[in-house]
C-alpha cells in the first residue's frame, strides 16, 4: 500500500453516506467501495457536502473514515452544484453537447464553495496526510489547499473527460481553473487523451511552464505529475452478484417475460451525454427496416433519475418519453408485447445483474463519457455466469466516445452514435455473432477488467501522488 500508513483525507462533493429511514449507511457508489479497504488500513477522513442534513454522524458503520461535513445553503447548492458544476462545466467538459451557461454569480459561488471545502480539509487534524481531491466540483480546491498547507501532498482525480484547449479556452475562468488544478502534486485522468488535453491547455494558457514527459514544471520550482489511470469496478463483488440466488430468481422472471425475444439493454443515468435519444432513433430505424424484429426483439432502457432540477434534464426526460411513446404507437403489434420497455428508476444491484445476464446486446452509446462503468459491469457479470445453464454470452455495443472504448476496442462492436443510420446497422450486426465468438470476446474483455480493477486504480492513483511527492523531496525546496 503506497500510503505507508499515512492518513488519507478524501475531499469530494458528497460524503460517502446516506440516510435510509433513521439509519445512516455507506452509499452504494463505486468510490465508496473502492476506498473501503484503504480507509480501514489507515486513518481515513472524508470531507464532503452534508446533503442538507446538519446531523450527519462522525462515523457510520461499514465505512471506517471520519466524516467532515461541509454545509451549503439551498441557494449555494443551486449555484455551485446545479449551476456552475452541472450547467457550465459538465456540458463544456463533454464537448458542448449542451450550451454551457456563463454566469458570474455562479462562478463567485463556485469559488466560495471551493474555499469552504479547502478550509474544511485543512482543518482536519492529522499529521502529514495525503489529500485526495475528486472531480469537477472542486477544480480550484488543490491550489486553495496548497495555500493553506504549502508542504502538503495533494492528489486530484477527474472523473469526467478533460476537453481540448479550443473548448476549454472559451470558459471565462479557464486560467483560474487550470491554476487551481496545478496546486496538486499529481493529477489523474481516465485516459491519455484527457491527460493530453489538459497538458495542451496548460501550455496554451501558461507561458511560464515547461513540460517534460508527464511532468509539468512550474516557475516556483514545483512539478506536477499527470497520469492516465482508468477507473474500474470491484470485480469480485460483481462476479458474486452475477450468480447470487436473488439474481437467479430475478433472471428467471425476466426470461419468462422476454421469452422468444432477443433483448437489447441500455442502463444509464438520464443524462444528455449518454446518447439515449440517438439510441432510440436507431431503434426506430431498426424496427422500420426489419419488421420481423417488432415481435422478436425488445429494447429495455433503464434510466436513473438524475439532476431533475436542471432544465436540460427535464427536457431530455420529456423527449425520451415522447420517443418511447412514438415507437410504441408505430410498432406495437396487436397480441404482442411492446418493443421498447422504459424504466425510469434506480434498480437494486441484483436486478441490475439479472438484466446484464438477460441482455443479448448491451447498448452503451454515449455521445461522450469519461469512462462508463456499466460496460465493465456487463462484461464481468456475463463472464462470471458463463457456466450457468442457459447463459448465452451477449455482445457489447460500445461508443467510440467513451473512455472504456480504449480498453474494449478489439472485442466490442464499436459505433459512432452520432450517425444514427450506422448505429442501427451496428445494432443489427450485434445480433448476428455466433455463440463461440461472443463468449470469447466477453472472456477477453472480462479478463482485462479483472487485471485493472478498482483497487488497482486506487493503488495507482495513490502511488502517483506519493511518487510526485518523493520527487519533490529529492529536488529539495
Ligand atoms: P456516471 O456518469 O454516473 O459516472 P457510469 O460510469 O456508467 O456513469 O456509472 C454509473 C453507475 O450507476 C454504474 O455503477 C451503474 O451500475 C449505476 N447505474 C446506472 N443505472 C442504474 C440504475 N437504473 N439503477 C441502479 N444503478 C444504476 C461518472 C462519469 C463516468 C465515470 C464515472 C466514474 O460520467 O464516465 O465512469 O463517473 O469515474
Amino acid at each position: 500500500m503506497s500510503l505507508d500508513g499515512r492518513p488519507l483525507v478524501v475531499v469530494a462533493n458528497r460524503l460517502p453516506v446516506s440516510k435510509s429511514g433513521d439509519a445512516w449507511r455507506p452509499s452504494a457508489g463505486g468510490l465508496v467501495t473502492a476506498l473501503r479497504p484503504v480507509v480501514e488500513q489507515v486513518d481515513g477522513h472524508w470531507v464532503g457536502w452534508d446533503g442538507g442534513d446538519p446531523n450527519v454522524p462522525k462515523r457510520v458503520d461499514g465505512f471506517a473514515a471520519d466524516l467532515h461535513p461541509v454545509a451549503m445553503t439551498a441557494e449555494e447548492v443551486d449555484d455551485h452544484y446545479y449551476g456552475f458544476s452541472n450547467r457550465t462545466l459538465w456540458p463544456l467538459f463533454h464537448d458542448l453537447l449542451a450550451e454551457p451557461v456563463f454566469d458570474r454569480e455562479w462562478w463567485r459561488t463556485y469559488e466560495r464553495m471551493n474555499i469552504r471545502f479547502a478550509d474544511a480539509a485543512a482543518a482536519v487534524e492529522v499529521d502529514d496526510p495525503v489529500y485526495w481531491v475528486h472531480d469537477y466540483h472542486l477544480l480550484l480546491a488543490p491550489a486553495l489547499l496548497r495555500d493553506r498547507k504549502p508542504d502538503a501532498t495533494i492528489g486530484f482525480f477527474l472523473h469526467i473527460p478533460f476537453p481540448p484547449p479550443e473548448l476549454m479556452g472559451r470558459l471565462p475562468w479557464n486560467d483560474e481553473l487550470l491554476d487551481g488544478l496545478l496546486g496538486a502534486d499529481a493529477i489523474g485522468f481516465h485516459t491519455e487523451w484527457y491527460r493530453e488535453n489538459f497538458v495542451r491547455s496548460v501550455r496554451r494558457s501558461r507561458r511560464d511552464v515547461t513540460v517534460s514527459g508527464d511532468m509539468v514544471h512550474l516557475p516556483d520550482g514545483r512539478s506536477v505529475r499527470t497520469a492516465a489511470h482508468p477507473i474500474s469496478i470491484d470485480v469480485d463483488e460483481f462476479s458474486a452478484l452475477a450468480v447470487a440466488d436473488e439474481t437467479e430468481q430475478e433472471l428467471a422472471e425476466l426470461r419468462e417475460q422476454f421469452a422468444n425475444r432477443k433483448v437489447m439493454l441500455g442502463v444509464d443515468r438520464l443524462d444528455y451525454t449518454k446518447g439515449i435519444r440517438h439510441r432510440l432513433q436507431a431503434i426506430e430505424r431498426l424496427l422500420t427496416d426489419r419488421p420481423e424484429l417488432r415481435t422478436s426483439f425488445a429494447f429495455i432502457q433503464i434510466a436513473v433519475p438524475s439532476r431533475d432540477d436542471v432544465e436540460e434534464y427535464r427536457d431530455l426526460r420529456e423527449q425520451v418519453e415522447y420517443m418511447v411513446g412514438h415507437i410504441h404507437g408505430r410498432f406495437t403489434e396487436p397480441g404482442h408485447d411492446v418493443p421498447v420497455h422504459y424504466l425510469y428508476r434506480s434498480v437494486p444491484k441484483t436486478r441490475l445483474a439479472a438484466y446484464y445476464r438477460l441482455a443479448d446486446v448491451m447498448a452503451i452509446t454515449p455521445l461522450k463519457d469519461g469512462m462508463n462503468l456499466v460496460a465493465k459491469e456487463f462484461v464481468t457479470v456475463q463472464d462470471a455466469a458463463r457456466d450457468r445453464p442457459d447463459q448465452d454470452a451477449g455482445v457489447l455495443l460500445l461508443s467510440e466516445f467513451t473512455g472504456a472504448a480504449l480498453e474494449f476496442v478489439d472485442d466490442a462492436v464499436m459505433c459512432n452514435p452520432f450517425d444514427v443510420q450506422s448505429l442501427a446497422a451496428r445494432m443489427a450486426q450485434s445480433l448476428t455473432f455466433d455463440a463461440d465468438d461472443r463468449r470469447s470476446r466477453i472472456a477477453r474483455m472480462a479478463a482485462s477488467v479483472r487485471e485493472g480493477d478498482v483497487f488497482a486504480w486506487v493503488n495507482e492513483e495513490l502511488e502517483s501522488v506519493t511518487m510526485a511527492e518523493r520527487a519533490r523531496a529529492e529536488v529539495g525546496p
